[in-house]
């Protein structure tokens, strides 16, 4: 039973129920901050930047026919438009009373107004048949659906649908909806049963589709999502210049076993089918996904929650190709993996998928925009070997230069990604089952909703997390019976003490998973949780080549990294050896860094000009004899302090090789040989 309408996701099935933007509010802390900069500078900020580029332009340009000659920006440009109309029809419902009173805070009637503005450039722009693009179909431009491969039509209209759906959803029936509408029913008309028997080269429209037929009840667009998904994998699109693979057009969704090609295309169309498979009650294709899922969580992605290690064609690597040096990893591929681990989890329950969503993003999505939200990473490395320079403030930048944050990037998909998710973040906190409530990610916030025979609940959640662990969720009201309250214990948290305590005072350990509490609650009763954030080393499985020898710090869900603006004069981070058997620790005042033992030193004694690779039988590195504190900061605070290097794998000190420098023989042989132990055994 659903009790909002104001979902940016809205399944009619699955495990848990959403709540939506009318019923989760954040009202403090993290998250608190970064939507109140994205709702007061980053929509207008995304605005201004596709003004100057021309961007909105072509729509008029389009109506005025005078496209051919005026167009500006790639062929995906229109659905900049889209999604960041999408970010403003979402902030408009949410319209958080804890945001307002500054006069600063635009609220719902000023986005309304520039929703309209937007809806009124676009609206001409559309054909009589409802197809709506401004790079294709008219006179001197290429045919319709002519470059299906890369053309990006239903991409392009996929974003108009979901924008339409959100202003339906946020503020009801308009016009905006209307336009999404028609574009939805030509696409199904061009694409259905009898129709052209292609894909996309750019999934999205999937997922776009499935939520306008939850939205309107209309089955058409459920079938030609659930069509597209199966579709694809048949070889119907060119081998183009990366492989089919690339388009996930190699092997049919059901038949994958892991998530491959252009990290964002896969991950959107992961999304998309599982948004068909719960909808149709099809388990196995959910099953494939989660399969998919799986195989990438464990193999492909970065500590960060990040994923796509190729520069060249933005996709994931092989297994436990995962340089953190090239780390791609772009910010859409992780709004793209929020967007599916929400709806693994609202289809299944289960909590892997919102640490997953977690993880993602406080360490990629919070990453992307600068704290005044007018600049961003496009993709997000983890390791940065020279400092950046200050792009330009007025020209766009290239998209991969993960230096510094850029205002815009000639390919700007990311900033309103950004955008649409810190838009609709609330909605990612919680969600309600026939037994209660389930906390999945915790801020401030107040939950209001409902359990099945209208029984009222509302709750207050407050925490200072991701800085402490303590999260107190307070009892607002309650209904006469009994339910449950459920707290998601990270997965980071295994290993450490965790305690919940309920009502009366109880304190019992709790571990990784759903700690839950049933009783009949009373208004004014509280349940708290304490998560051990203290900072711990992690260390990476053996076959991610490009970090052995390394460890990362973790600080609750918060990875952390070591910046050169915190080193001495002229030291750059590779210049960092930490000693991993000492404990990190938080740094001082509370000002949530973490310092760790270590040493910087240029080259650990050699000469610059030395030869790097040595037998294995010659002492290296020592430990530090004279250990220094190393900070460490969180990670998606890096450059903010200007030009940095920056790493989140930190050499250990004692990884070299060490061997007596007489060469005396250490004993240890490889390989089991008569003569020696092996070493895996000895
Ligand atoms: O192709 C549209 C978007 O541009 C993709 O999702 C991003 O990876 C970027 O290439
Ligand atoms: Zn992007």
């Amino acid at each position: 039973m659903v009790t909002s309408t104001v979902l940016p996701v809205a399944p009619t099935r699955g495990r848990l129920r959403p709540l939506g933007l009318d019923e989760v509010r954040i009202t403090g802390g993290f998250w608190a901050r970064r939507r109140h900069t994205n709702t007061t500078v980053t929509l207008d900020h995304c605005r201004d930047w596709m003004d100057r580029v021309g961007w909105t332009g072509n729509f008029r340009a389009a109506v005025e026919g005078r496209i051919d000659r005026d167009r500006r920006g790639r062929e995906f440009a229109d659905s900049e438009v889209y999604k960041l109309l999408e970010a403003m029809a979402w902030e408009a419902a949410n319209d958080d009373p804890a945001l307002r009173g500054t006069g600063a805070v635009p609220g719902s009637a000023p986005l309304d107004a520039k929703i309209s503005a937007l809806t009124d450039l676009v609206a001409p722009a559309q054909d009589p048949d409802g197809y709506l693009s401004t790079a294709f179909g008219r006179p001197g431009q290429p045919a319709r659906y002519s470059d299906l491969a890369e053309g990006h039509e239903l991409y392009c209209q996929g974003h108009l649908v979901q924008a339409g759906v959100a202003q339906a959803r946020a503020r009801g029936e308009g016009e905006l909806a209307k336009i999404a509408e028609r574009a939805a029913d030509h696409v199904c008309a061009t694409f259905g049963p009898g129709g052209v028997e292609a894909v996309c080269g750019h999934p999205q429209i999937e997922s776009a589709l499935v939520e306008l037929a939850r939205l309107t009840g209309r089955q058409r667009y459920l079938d030609q999502a659930a069509l597209f998904v199966d579709r694809r994998g048949h070889g119907t699109l060119d081998e183009g210049e990366f492989g089919r693979a690339y388009f996930q057009d190699d092997i049919p969704v059901r038949g994958a076993t892991v998530l491959r090609g252009h990290a964002v295309r896969a991950l959107y169309l992961a999304a998309g089918a599982v948004d068909v498979a719960v909808e149709t009650g099809d388990a196995e294709l959910l099953a494939a996904v989660v399969r998919q899922w799986e195989a990438a969580i464990a193999r492909r992605t970065y500590l960060t929650g990040g994923m796509g290690s190729h520069h060249r064609d933005e996709s994931f690597g092989a297994d436990f190709v995962l340089p953190p040096d090239r780390a791609y990893s772009e910010t859409c591929a992780g709004v793209a993996s929020v967007m599916l681990g929400w709806r693994l989890l609202l289809a299944t329950g289960e909590p892997r998928f919102a640490d997953l969503v977690e993880r993602t993003l406080f360490n990629v999505v919070a990453t992307s925009p600068s704290e005044d939200g007018r600049s961003f990473f496009y993709a997000n490395t983890l390791h940065r070997r020279h400092r950046g320079v200050a792009p330009r403030a007025d020209v766009d930048s290239p998209r991969a230069d993960s230096g510094l944050r850029a205002p815009w990037f000639a390919v700007s998909c990311c900033p309103t990604n950004v955008a649409r998710t810190l838009a609709q973040l609330p909605a990612y906190l919680a969600t309600a089952d026939d037994e209660g409530v389930q906390l999945h990610q915790y801020a401030d916030a107040d939950i209001a909703t409902s359990l099945p025979g209208g029984r009222a609940v509302a709750l207050g959640v407050r925490t200072d997390y991701p800085s402490g662990g303590t999260v107190t969720v307070r009892i607002v009201r309650s209904p006469a019976g009994p339910w449950t309250l459920s707290l998601r214990v990270p997965a980071w948290a295994a290993g450490a003490p965790a305690w919940l305590v309920d009502p009366d005072g109880l304190r019992r350990p709790v571990t990784p998973g759903p700690a839950t509490v049933t009783r009949v609650f009373r208004p004014g009763e509280e349940v708290r949780l304490d998560l051990p954030v203290a900072p711990r080393w992690i260390h990476a499985d053996p076959r991610v080549d490009a970090v052995r020898g390394t460890v990362a710090v973790q600080r609750g869900p918060l990875v952390y990294c070591a910046e050169s603006v915190d080193l001495p004069d002229g030291h750059e981070v590779d210049a960092i050896r930490v000693d991993p058997s000492t404990t990190p620790e938080d740094g001082p005042a509370g000002d949530g860094t973490v310092v760790v033992a270590g040493e910087v030193t240029a080259r650990a004694g050699r000469s610059e000009a030395a030869w790097p690779y040595e037998p294995l039988d010659r002492p290296t590195a020592q430990p530090p004899a004279d250990p220094t504190g190393i900070v460490l900061v969180p990670y998606h605070s890096w450059a903010g302090r200007g030009p940095s290097t920056m790493r989140v794998w930190l050499p250990r000190a004692d990884d070299s090789p060490q061997a007596p420098a007489d060469g005396t023989d250490t004993g240890r042989r490889a390989g089991g040989r008569p003569d020696g132990p092996s070493l895996t055994t000895g």
